[in-house]
Order: C-alpha cells, then structure tokens, then sequence
C-alpha cells in the first residue's frame, strides 16, 4: 500500500499524509467510521460518501457469523456486497471474539468461543481471520491479536503480547492477498518495555502499517496518553499508525498530535442513536426538556444536512417519539462533526498551525474564548 507524508507540523509529532488503496485515496489523519455490519447504521453508502468518508471499517466477527464471508466472497466481496466503493479495513475479529462472544479457551492455535448470536462454537485462529478478511476483500486486513482487558497482570500482558506476536507471524505467512494491505497491532497493555519489544518483533515480520490495541479497555485518560507518547512516534514513521478504537474528540485531537494517522470508533454513531451529539463547545443530551421549543440546529453554523434543516425541539420529539429519522439525523450531524475535526486537523498541519489549531479547540470547549 503506497503511504505518503507530505507535511510535518513543525511544532509537534502531527503528520499531514495520504495512502491510496484498490478503492480510493485517504487522505490522513483519517477517522473511519464504524460499519460492523457491513453497514455504517442508519446511513446508505451515498450519505457516508456526501459526508466526507473515503474509508470505513468492517468487522471480520460479525461478518463472518452472519451473514457468512464466503457467501459474501459468492456475492462480489464486502464493497460489491454493500454497495460502497470506497475504502474498506476489517478488523480482525480479535478484539470482538474477546468484547462480545463467550470465550471457551485462549490456545495457542487460537480461540474457541460461542457466538453472542446463537450460542454455537467456533474457533478463530490467525488463518481463519486471514481468509474471512481475504473472503470479504478489504483494502486493509488486520492482524489477528488478543485485546488484554485492564487492568491485567504483567505476566499475562507478556505471555498474550507474545502469543500475539506468534499469531502476527502466521498471519503474514497465511495473507497471501496482494490487493489487501495487512496491519501489525502492538499489545502489552500499558507496559512499556512490553509495548516496546511487541512493536520491536512487528517491524522485523514487516507490516503495511502498524496499530496500537488494547487502549481506552478501561484505563486512565493518563495512562493511555503515556502509551500514546512512548509508542506512537516509534511507530515506523514512514508506515500509516493507526489507534484502535478510540475515541472521544480530545483523544482524536492527543493523536493526531503524536503522530497517529487513522482512527476508528462507535462513539459517534452509537452516541447518535443514544441521543447524545457532539458540538464544538461539548456535548448535549438531545432529550433535555430545555430543548422541546429550542429553534436553534443543534450547532450553529453546521453545515451538515441535519442542521440546515431541523431544529433541537424537531430533533428532541423525534427522539422521544423513537422515530427512525431521529437515528439517521443524529448520525449525520455527529459523523459530520467527526469527519469535519479531522479535515481541520488536515488544514491546519498543511498549514503549519496545528498547535494553534489545537489551542483554539481546547479554548472553544472550555467555553474560555
Ligand atoms: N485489537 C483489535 N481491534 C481493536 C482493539 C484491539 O486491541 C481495540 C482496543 N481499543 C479496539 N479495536 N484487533
Ligand atoms: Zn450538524
């Protein structure tokens, strides 16, 4: 996968960068939103397009329990499937085996759980995870790895931080796809000298790109901002780096400022359904009774569909009244937030102003400007 940086912000780790796969051109920082299902909830391929996305992520648990990836291999492969023509990385069923299914037993071969659909057992090993991705014909597959909860005991973060790096190893020998990018994860929770003989052992197996996982599972915003500013400039600075998972508008814009180039989390589309909407000063639960004649958008100046159009009292009935519009209109405005902040971020490296850029951010959501 061909990955460029083309700006460096003088101030901090802030890389301006792009990658272009079989589907389309990313340009980086990146937030992926989240289309576990082999859809980004509520939303057709034509709005996520319209809204800015050039890349979204899939998930090789969920598609692989349902609707099967072969059969979506016999369907044309995950974009044809779902009618998006953009970009697609899948993870690897390696932090969902271990979020959301019953897990039977962690082996060396890999792991044997039940699915949270039907109760029936199956067993992931880093070759099965390779053939769904390869079946459903992402642009980027990820390794298969352990997400360690927290807090975990050193002994078992390096014991998993090493079996992980075994399954990466059989990973790479088993992806034999050459239109499909295959991402590295560094595990070992939050101990450094873990972190770093993880990453150490990735770089010698030779990765497309290199992610940081098992961060925000539970521990303090400080502690995953110190895993952050150890690892993320390691990370091969001529490789995309992308943190899984994460996160709320801070954590994106801590990133971005250390360096990290892609990003993936519900929060915005979950959020969405839940009611909950980002702004540029915080942000708001849309069922507040403050809101029942409120006639402003949710933000002011939003250019997104959702508030050029409606009101918060429109918005707040439809979410009282469980009105499906009510989940589509919040996705759009929280997705346009999210894609929105990285397209600022982009700017302002290009233009050297990231730190500024970023002292404004903070400025506008302490109310203090
Ligand atoms: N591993 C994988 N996917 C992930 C994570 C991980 O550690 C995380 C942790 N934040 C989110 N998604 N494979
Ligand atoms: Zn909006």
């Amino acid at each position: 996968m061909d990955f460029e940086v083309i700006a460096h912000d003088p101030s901090s780790g802030a890389r301006r960068g792009r990658f272009v796969t079989s589907h389309s051109t990313v340009e980086t920082p990146v937030f992926m939103p989240v289309g576990t299902q082999a859809t980004v909830k509520s939303l057709s391929p034509d709005e996520l397009k319209d809204l800015g996305a050039r890349i979204i992520l899939g998930n090789t648990y969920h598609l692989y329990l349902r609707p099967g990836s072969e059969r979506v291999s016999r369907l044309g492969g995950l974009h044809s499937f779902m009618g998006w023509d953009g970009s697609i990385l899948t993870d690897s069923g390696g932090f969902q085996v271990f979020s959301l299914a019953r897990i039977n037993k962690i082996e060396e071969d890999g792991v044997v759980f039940q699915s949270h659909i039907d109760g029936s057992r199956h067993m992931i090993r880093p070759e099965t995870s390779m053939e769904i991705q390869m079946h459903l014909g992402s642009d980027i597959a990820m390794c298969f790895d352990e997400c360690t909860t927290y807090p975990v005991a050193y002994e078992y973060a390096r014991e998993s931080m090493e079996r992980t790096v075994r399954w990466a190893r059989r990973c790479k020998d088993a992806h034999t796809r050459e239109d499909q990018a295959l991402f590295g994860i560094v595990q070992g929770s939050v101990f450094m000298d873990l972190r770093e003989a993880c990453l150490e052992k990735l770089v010698e197996i030779g990765f497309d790109g290199y992610a940081l996982g098992s961060l925000s599972v539970g521990e303090s915003k400080e502690q995953m901002l110190e895993v952050l500013e150890t690892m993320a400039p390691r990370l091969p600075a001529s490789h995309p780096r992308y943190l899984m998972g994460v996160g709320t508008p801070e954590d994106l814009v801590e990133g971005v400022r250390l360096g990290v180039d892609m990003f993936d989390c519900v929060m915005p589309t979950r959020n969405a359904r839940n009611g909950m909407l980002f702004t540029s000063w915080g942000s708001i639960q849309i069922k507040n009774s403050g809101y029942a004649e409120d006639r402003n958008p949710i933000e002011p100046g939003c250019t997104c569909y959702t508030c050029r159009h409606f009101s918060r009292a429109y918005l707040r009935h439809l979410f009282m009244a469980r009105e499906l519009l009510a989940y589509r209109l919040n996705t759009i405005h929280n997705l346009h937030y999210y894609l929105n902040l990285m397209a600022g971020m982009r700017k302002a490296i290009e233009q050297g102003r990231f730190e500024e850029w970023r002292k404004e951010f903070y400025a506008v959501r302490s109310g203090d400007y």
